[in-house]
């Protein structure tokens, strides 16, 4: 097979382009895509500070890397969530990422921080993990972001991720989650704005970019993430995929175009509603009695055993 821009031979084959690419033309494209995407959506504006979310595999290091390559200056954010040896490991890979291009890395680690790991966490909440995970990542992204004075939160969910949670808001018709699916989440009292700019990448592809530009990767995958609900969609699309190339992107592409702005009121009616937490002043929904209490910091205080200290005046 050769190469579609360039007639060279082609290291790989994308069906759902129905064409091959050589190395060069390859990462052009990636970074086309990328760069595709910021500009389509408005992600980030000229001069903002990006801090993006690296956790030591192929989509988050191979983001950086390509933000680097467009210009676009990021410094990283690693969050240590106590997950066994992985956690060490993969923090390894984001350090030697940071130092070998000579970048800055910000590290939180959630037991040094917060006093609870994951699988803790996830025992005292009586949450699954990854919904434990997510919920701290959520929180410690954006106050990091917040604390540190960055204007754009960047992620390395790229589209077999964004699918794949596609496909289970719409399995149980989250209307509230389709609402928030958007491949930029504006910026808000709280919050910053955060933005995905993989969401025209696939997973494979991210493989390949990181193989090619020889991004040394964490390949394990999370020890918690089997199981996982998601997991599960990804196999699903990635059979319909396999019988017809290009299904997945359509589904993602298609929701942003047509579907997604249909439940966006969703999303500003449920921020309306926000108070800041009275424990450390994230939003949080309000509640009818008392003071509103974010879910993170309930469920710190659950995992190392003392009541919620209330700090922030009302
Ligand atoms: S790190 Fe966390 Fe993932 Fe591990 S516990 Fe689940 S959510 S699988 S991206
Ligand atoms: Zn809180």
């Amino acid at each position: 097979m050769k190469c579609r821009r360039c007639g060279d031979p082609a290291v790989i084959d994308l069906r759902r382009h129905n064409a091959g690419f050589c190395r060069e033309c390859f990462l052009r494209y990636a970074r086309e895509q990328v760069r595709r995407a910021i500009d389509e959506h408005a992600m980030v504006g000229a001069g903002e500070r990006v801090l993006v979310a690296v956790s030591g595999g192929k989509d988050s290091l191979g983001l950086w890397h390509m933000l680097l390559a467009l210009d676009i200056d990021a410094d990283g954010l690693y969050v240590g969530l106590g997950i066994d040896e992985y956690s060490d490991e993969s923090a390894q890979y984001a350090r030697g990422f940071a130092t070998r291009h000579d970048l800055k890395l910000i590290e939180v680690d959630l037991v040094d921080t917060y006093g609870f790991d994951i699988p803790g966490g996830s025992r005292a909440a009586k949450r699954a993990p990854c919904s434990a995970c997510g919920l701290s990542k959520r929180h410690v992204f954006n106050d990091a972001a917040i604390t540190n004075g960055y204007d754009v939160l960047a992620t390395g969910h790229n589209l077999d991720d964004e699918a794949a949670v596609l496909f289970g808001n719409v399995l149980r018709w989250e209307t509230e989650y389709l609402g928030r699916q958007q491949p930029v989440l504006a910026a808000a009292p709280g919050f910053v704005r955060k933005v995905k700019p993989l969401i025209r990448i696939s997973e494979r592809e991210m493989a390949a970019y990181c193989v090619l530009t020889g991004i040394d990767y964490i390949v394990e995958e999370c020890p918690m993430a089997v199981g996982n609900r998601h997991l599960g969609y990804k196999e699903l699309l990635n059979q319909l995929e396999e019988r017809s190339p290009g299904s997945k992107a359509a589904f993602l592409n298609h929701f942003f175009d047509r579907a997604q702005p249909r439940f966006a009121d969703e999303v500003t009616e449920a921020r309306a509603d926000l108070r800041p937490c009275a424990s450390c002043g994230a939003p949080t929904p309000s509640t009818p009695d008392g003071e509103p209490v974010c879910a993170f910091c309930r469920m710190q205080a659950r995992a190392v055993g003392k009541p919620i200290s209330l700090q922030v005046a009302p």
